[in-house]
Formats: C-alpha cells, structure tokens, sequence
C-alpha cells in the first residue's frame, strides 16, 4: 500500500465516526424527497433573491435548512445535468451529450443504490432522457413520467408502463398529487426516495389561470450586460437576433421577429412575468408535501432537496435560454432541509450537480458509487471542509440543431472565470475568449481576457482549465466535441423546441 492510499485509509477512518449515517441509525435512515424544477433561476425564487416572485413555502424551507449560494450545473442542458445530478459524472462520461439521447439503463444511479440499501424508491414527473420514452426506468420501484417535454395542462402521463393516459390538470399539481398518493402508500417501514421532476418553469411558459396576472404591473428590462457586447466574442451580438437571443422569437411571446426596437421590451416583460407565473404554483406544490411530511411525523427525518437541474438567461448579454458558461446560466438553485446538518446556513462554497449522488448516497448510508467526479457537501454542510473545491470545469458541445452557442471549456474558480471556445476540430479557439472577475463584476459586464495586464492570469487559468479536464479524464486526444460551424439565424425544428 502506498502511502497516499494508506493516508485515505486513515483519514477515512478518522471521519467515518462523524458521518452523518452509520451503521448504528440503520433503523432512521432519512426518507428523500428530491424536488427538480427545470430550468429554474435562483433569481426567481423569493429567497434566493427575488425582488417580485413571492415563495413563502419555498423560503420556510430554506429558513430551516441550508441555501446553498454557489450551486451550479456543469453543462446547463437538461438530460445532461440529470444524468450527471443521477450518476455523479460529467456528460462524457455517462454518454448524455444532448438531449435526445437516453440514459444508458446499466449506470450506476443513487437511486439504485439507495435501493439497494433498502430504500423504496419512485420518480414522478418529468425524467426527459431519451425524448420518445416513457417506459419505467431502472432504480425506481415506482416510475411516472412522459413523453418529451409534457405540457403544461393535460399531460398524458404514463404510469409504471401501463399505457399513455390524459391527467387533466396543471402539471404542477398534477404531479404533486401523484406524489402525495405515493407517499401514502405502505412503504413496509422501508425509508423511502421520492423524486419529483417539475416541468415548470421550463419553456414555453403558461402558468395557471390564477397567477396569469401575478406580475402584470411589474416593469421588466432588458439586462444593461445585453447592450455590452463590444468586448465580447463576436458570437454573442450573432445570437442576439436568433431563437435563443433577446430580439428573437421568445419562445411564442414576439410574433413579429428579430425586433430589436425599444417597444419590443414589452414581448420580453410579457415572458418574464409568465416564467415567473409558474414558480408561484412550485411554492404551492412545496408547501402541500411540506405540510404532508409534517403531518404525518416524517419532516424532521426527511432530506428535502430543492432543485433546478440547469440555469436560464433572461436577457444577459442579450441571451435567453442557456447552454452558456455565463452566471445565470450555469447557477441552480440548491436549498436543502435536514435537521441533522444543520439549520438556517448559507453556504458559499461552490457545488455541483455532480455533487448530489454521493451526497445523498452518503446521507442514506449506502454504497457509493466509485471513480466519480462529484464529492459529497455532507460534511461541508454539517461542519465545513476546509479541503472544498475551489474551482471547477464546465462545458458544453455546440449542438447543430440548436446552432446558438458554440463549443465552451470553461474554468469558474472562487474568484475568475475563463471561458474558451474550442473550434472542434484541435485547430486554434473559434471564438475570443472570455475572463471575468466575479468578485468586482459578478455581472460579467466586462471581459478582460485581452487585457494585457492579465496576460499571465489568462495563462495559469488556461492551464488549470487543461488540469481540470484531465481529471475527468478529457485531454486534446480524449476531448471529443462537435465542429462548431457558427451561429445559425435559421429557427430549429418545431418538434424540439
Ligand atoms: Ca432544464
């Protein structure tokens, strides 16, 4: 044994005694109850800095639980986060690149382990791995989702496999009352994983009758960062005017496009304030299994998770949806409430999608899944870690169906963030890239990665970036992506939007 093996040996066994499941609360381990939402800024939720949307289910929980001020996604694409938030892995390395590829069945999942320690285990809502599937899924004994995207009223859902059936309703509470109908089941004294995947507020945005007008008297901007683009990489002004820029159709909401005149704000506030009506109906949904795990003597032993499985630009630097490595991109909202680890922290160490499996894996006390690339905040959040990360790799595969971002490779550190964009192909970058100084412009409104003063920072985080991908196992030779073949002006294909 080598001495760096034999110094984890012991430090494991230094630690193991503070871990917060051992085998003695065998008979107590913590029911989960994993909420997804998709495509959730933290800047929608009332807690998480939200000046309009109003969530006081959600801010309870936060309140007695940790907020969790640095969480991001490590490529901001559905499937791919899923996976990773399923797996613990990078895109690469579980296979879902994009969104229409299904997640390979012989994964190992933290469901599966959870299963496997004895967990009953169930996934109600959207799962969006594999585009035309609905069939039950391996790790869960209990598996309702649907094809695709769903849709906000009327889902045809498909339950355990048994066939296409319309719920007529609100999606949102339509998959809330599923879970609760779950949760009062006989689960045999078994713990039990819950995961809830929430369309909301994914495009294209309708909420319920009741919030259609929650914000009618909101006045809503486009970003200052949307009219600063001149340091930027030319790409950026290119997306302004497509599918995915702010003079673009707007998922619906602009009829008449590219319009980048003033007046055309308004189709812009009209969005914004629908993708915010939604996030009402996800307090509401909250509060209901919040009042259910408290009724029913369960809260205190309960791991709520509370989650977006990617970020979403409204309007920085001219962007909406996601896919970039810019900060509202790549930022999700994480509040978790567990007695046991504490109450009413925010944490600002930053943490990853990849993160979850081997959390949860580790507060469930089951088996963890080896060679990884996520880390359990376990300990982080119970007491601190003074050996957490301190940066991290993000990235991104242009895709040619959504022809709106290119290739990004980027570093994010406590304090920098270096974004390059390779061509593809192993020639020189395709685009300029991008350093920001997050700490004196978290808005990313100015690029410095020409500035000749930070040359030689520009050149260590490049380096750190090519160290950070090798420990994923991603070298020149490894690294395999896409050409990047410009940004395209043409809409996509209706059937994927
Ligand atoms: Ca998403």
């Amino acid at each position: 044994m080598n001495f760096a093996r034999f110094f984890f040996l012991f430090t494991c066994l230094l630690i193991a005694p503070l871990s917060i499941a051992t085998a003695a609360d065998q008979a107590k381990k913590p029911n989960i109850l994993f909420v997804l939402c998709d495509d959730l800024r933290p800047d929608a939720v009332g807690c998480l800095g939200s000046e309009h949307v109003k969530t006081p289910r959600i801010d309870q929980i936060a309140k007695e639980g940790i907020v969790f001020n640095n969480s991001f996604c490590t490529t901001s694409l559905c499937s791919p986060s899923r996976a990773s938030i399923l797996t613990g892995l990078y895109a690469h390395a579980h296979g879902v690149t994009d969104n229409f590829t299904e997640f390979p069945t012989e994964m190992a999942t933290f469901p599966k382990r959870l299963q496997d320690a004895g967990y009953e285990t169930a996934y109600i809502g959207k799962y969006h791995m594999g585009e035309d599937n609905d069939q039950p899924r391996p790790g869960f004994d209990w598996f309702v989702t649907h094809k695709g995207q769903g849709k906000y009223f009327d889902t045809a859902f498909n339950i355990n496999g048994q066939g296409e059936k319309v719920i007529e309703g609100y999606y949102t509470h339509v998959v809330t009352d599923m879970a609760i109908d779950w949760l009062e089941k006989d689960h045999a004294d078994k713990p039990w994983c819950l995961m809830i995947g929430q369309k909301a507020p994914h495009s294209f945005y309708f909420p319920e009758p009741k919030y259609e007008h929650a914000f009618d008297d909101v006045e809503v901007k486009y970003p200052a960062t949307a009219f600063d683009l001149d340091d930027n990489p030319k790409w950026m002004k290119k997306r302004l005017y497509t599918w995915h820029g702010i003079y673009g159709p707007l998922f619906d909401w602009r009829k008449d496009f590219p319009d980048d005149s003033p007046e055309g704000v308004k189709a812009f506030e009209n969005m914004v304030h629908a993708y915010w009506g939604t996030v009402l109906s996800i307090d509401d949904s909250m509060g209901r299994l919040y009042d259910w795990l408290d009724k029913s003597g369960q809260l205190d032993n309960t791991v709520i998770v509370f989650m977006g499985d990617n970020g979403l630009l409204e309007g920085e630097h001219g962007m909406v949806d996601k896919r970039t490595a810019h900060e509202m991109s790549i930022r999700v909202p994480l509040i978790v409430r567990y007695p046991k680890l504490g109450q009413g922290k925010a944490l600002d160490q930053q943490v990853l999608t990849v993160d979850m499996a081997p959390t949860l894996i580790e507060l469930a006390g089951a088996k963890p899944i080896e060679d990884i690339h996520g880390q359990s905040w376990a300990k982080l959040a119970a007491g601190g870690d003074d050996d957490w990360r301190k940066s991290w790799l993000y990235y991104y595969n242009y895709e040619k169906q959504f022809p709106y971002t290119p290739n990004v490779r980027a570093l994010r550190t406590d304090r920098w963030k270096f974004i390059r964009y390779p061509h593809g192909d192993g020639s020189p970058d395709r685009h300029m890239a991008e350093l920001y100084d997050l700490k004196a412009d978290p808005e990313e409104g100015t690029n410095l990665a020409e500035k000749p003063e930070h040359a030689k920072l520009v050149k260590q985080l490049r380096q750190e970036l090519t160290e950070q991908m090798e420990s994923v196992g991603l070298t020149a030779a490894t690294d395999k992506m896409p050409i990047d073949q410009g940004i395209g002006s043409e809409l996509p294909d209706e059937k994927i939007r």
